[in-house]
């Protein structure tokens, strides 16, 4: 094939490109760049408060994804939305959700949310899920199972933030919860797969914490995770219902006898057992109304206003350990002489403590 075939060839290929096309005389230039103009317009961050504080959902959307941005540009712009929320939020429980993956969290969180909306509550539900930035998060895959409630006007549903690691997924989780109060939620549910540390993350950032469990499930009273039960405000033994009822109610009764055995809590609370399916709605308004009364006591005694001024204060050290950390890796002279040193260690040249000394000391 010489070249000249080749051209003819190439001008039968439906690929061909055209001759430009002129413009139609009738297309009116000036709608073109505002089009352009206001794809390119990002709001403000004023705009964005103003929007969070009306209520506007895409503001909120769009203010979260600032906050769980990792890119260092929207770092400010967060802060100063966050802040700017700071004094509208408050307003609300927060009530953490853990349990095993496939004890229900996510049918439970449906007719729990589509019950509370529909005692005219406005319910975020958020997760942390220390999986997400493999799996993009539980919830992402849930918003079409949470078909009820995705649809109510009065539910505000978002998939995890993804992170590197738990500590920046938590704190992105804990702005998002002041975003989502200042947007006029009054009850914030978060979400949490009861396999790891994240139960503990949770637990510092709500007011009150609900551990789902599973009758029959072997682990009534041994092999159960201690600290957990600790943390529980309510225990509620889901699936009861058809042929599991029968082995809740015997779980019930174990899970009672063994919170008998722990100490009151400061709170004044007696972490409290029922029964629920999510499947059914049954059991539901019982849960809400132990949680009611919960709050009622704990804000009575003063536990309530202590355990969030607490865990501001947790979240204090623990944003600054994060920065401190983050600033030390991500430093380039940092990263160059931590590698030297790590091969100095190979070499049995140095101990950990003298390159840990020299490396801290090192300015940044
Ligand atoms: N019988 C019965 N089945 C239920 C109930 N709640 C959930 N299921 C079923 O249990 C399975 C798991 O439910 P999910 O709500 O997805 O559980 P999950 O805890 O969110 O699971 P992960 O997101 O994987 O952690 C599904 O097949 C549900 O239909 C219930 O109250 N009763
Ligand atoms: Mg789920």
């Amino acid at each position: 094939m010489n070249k000249n075939d080749f051209v003819a060839k190439e001008k039968t290929s439906a690929l061909e490109e055209k001759d430009g096309v002129t413009q139609a005389s009738s297309i009116n230039t000036s709608h073109i760049e505002k089009i352009k103009a206001r794809r390119q317009k990002q709001p403000s961050a004023a705009d964005l408060i103003a929007g969070i504080l009306k209520g506007d959902m895409i503001a909120l959307s769009r203010a979260i994804t600032l906050v769980e941005s990792k890119n260092p540009a929207h770092f400010e712009k967060a802060h100063t939305i966050i802040t700017g929320c700071l004094p509208h939020a408050n307003k609300s429980v927060r009530i953490g959700i853990t349990g095993v993956p496939g004890v229900g969290k996510s049918t439970f969180i449906e007719a729990f949310g589509v019950h509370l909306t529909g005692l005219g509550k406005k319910v975020a539900v958020l997760a942390v899920d220390p999986s997400s930035s493999l799996t993009k998060g539980s919830i992402l895959g849930d918003k079409t199972r949470m078909e009820a409630l995705v649809k109510e006007k009065n539910a505000f549903i978002r998939p995890s933030a993804s992170g590197d690691s738990l500590g920046g997924v938590a704190r992105k989780t804990r702005e998002t919860i002041i975003l989502c109060e200042a947007a006029g939620f009054d009850t914030i549910i978060i979400e949490t797969v009861g396999v790891g540390q994240s139960e503990t993350a949770v637990h510092s950032m709500v007011d009150f914490f609900l551990l789902l469990k599973l009758a029959g499930a072997g682990d009534e009273l041994q092999g159960i995770k201690r600290g957990i039960i600790e943390m529980a405000d309510l225990i509620a033994i889901n699936k009861a219902d058809g042929d599991n009822l029968k082995p809740a109610k015997i779980a019930k009764l174990e899970f009672n006898r063994a919170l008998h055995l722990y100490p009151k809590k400061a709170s004044e609370w007696q972490p409290k057992v029922l029964l629920c399916s999510g499947l059914n709605h049954e059991g539901i308004e019982a849960i809400w109304e132990k949680i009611e009364e919960y709050v009622k006591i704990t804000s009575e005694n003063n536990y309530f206003e202590e355990k969030r001024s607490e865990q501001n204060k947790f979240w204090l050290i623990q944003t600054i350990e994060d920065h401190l950390k983050s600033n030390f890796f991500n430093n380039k002279d940092i990263k160059v002489a931590l590698e030297n040193q790590l091969l100095l260690i190979e070499e049995n040249k140095t101990t950990p403590f003298a390159a840990a000394d020299y490396l801290l000391g090192l300015r940044i």
